[in-house]
């Protein structure tokens, strides 16, 4: 059985809609007219105007279901997707990156090309990515390293590479026309620089970004401190990029029930590196436990302090300490819940941290 085969329930979703569409005429139940409010995805236009104009109530062949009936369809596709999480697909991002050593300078290689990416199950879609990776490789290093990372080319539009919230020299800076020429296709182009500033940060296109770092084209770059002395002992350390363009939703290139849950033992130490290469605010909801943040793009809080839902807006970065103490398996989401839930289920930016 393929993993595409949990999104069709027994009750497809066109025959629901088109129900739905008929209950909107004949019922004007609440569940009714929300479904009516909730914008329309492009599949469910297609499959809305597809269908046949619906009859008058009276007119109507078939009598419409009970409102029973409408609750036991949306609560099978609710149930399908939760027990589908979390659901295999191709493709995995974010993948640490060793580098080559060169005289002790970290050598990274990042090819940009297209590929197709599977979102979630069944749902494959055009792809501009790092090293095949969705989020790019994760390049790791140490404050005061020296790196040089050659970047090829093989899009069919020029790129460049920022190293977002690095304090890098100006000519390493990867903004087209402001600091070095775009890189064209076919080209490659190296940066090189002594690693500064520590913390999580982010490499990603700075050139037609809205539709290259939408298609993909983003991953983390975390750099250690040299003290480490400051740094928080953990367990578990994990980086959440946020994304909300070209693919719809995602937690680290994939939408729910596609999305990785986060999974400690009970008393282990979390960190969580949120990241939004997106460009709308994602306040990130974890049930049964809070957050403590200790940093914002890579600078430590003055004091760390406790939330359960933290805005992460376009570009941030945000730092947070999870203590894994209350077992089971909660929901972690996106509270904006357009990002995360329609009548046919959760989607997109949900994930779960399991407390085994
Ligand atoms: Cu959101």
């Amino acid at each position: 059985m393929s993993n595409a085969d949990h999104l069709n329930p027994p009750t497809s979703r066109r025959a629901f809609l088109r129900r739905g569409t008929l209950a909107t005429l004949a019922i004007p139940t609440s569940l009714a007219a929300l479904n009516s409010c909730l914008p329309a995805k492009p599949e469910e236009a297609r499959a809305a105007s597809s269908a046949p104009p619906a009859p008058e109530p009276h007119a109507a062949a078939v009598a419409p279901p009970t409102r029973a009936a409408r609750a036991e369809e949306m609560d099978a596709m609710h149930e399908a997707g939760v027990k589908a999480f979390p659901a295999k697909t191709e493709g995995k991002g974010n993948l640490l990156m060793s580098p080559r050593l060169d005289r002790g300078v970290k050598v990274y290689e990042l090819t940009c090309s297209e590929v197709q990416w599977e979102v979630s199950p069944g749902k494959r879609m055009a792809a501009w990515v790092y090293n095949g990776q969705l989020p790019g490789p994760q390049i790791r290093v140490r404050e005061g390293d020296r790196v040089r990372i050659h970047v090829k080319n093989e899009l069919p539009e020029s790129t460049c590479v920022h190293f977002h919230g690095l304090e890098v020299p100006v000519d390493q800076d990867g903004v087209p026309f402001i600091t070095q020429k775009p890189i064209k296709p076919g080209a490659s182009f190296t940066y090189e620089f002594t690693v500064p500033n520590a913390g999580s940060h982010m490499y990603h296109s700075h050139h037609n970004a809205a539709k290259q770092v939408g298609m993909g084209l983003l991953g983390a770059f975390i750099v250690e401190p040299k003290d480490k002395s400051r740094e928080p002992k953990v367990d578990i350390d994990t980086v959440m990029i946020l994304n909300d363009m070209a693919h719809g939703y995602t937690l680290n290139g994939k939408g729910f029930p596609a999305t990785e849950p986060l999974v400690a033992k009970r008393g282990q130490k979390i960190r969580i590196r949120f990241m939004n290469e997106g460009m709308q605010i994602h306040p990130m909801h974890l049930h049964g436990m809070h957050m403590t943040v200790i940093a914002k793009d890579g600078w430590d809080q003055p004091a760390p302090w406790k939330c359960d839902t933290l805005n992460i807006a376009p570009g941030e970065r945000w730092d947070v300490l999870v203590d894994a103490t209350n077992p089971g398996t909660w929901a972690f989401h996106c509270h904006i819940l357009t990002h995360a839930e329609s009548e046919h289920g959760m989607f997109g930016m949900v994930t779960a941290l399991i407390v085994q």
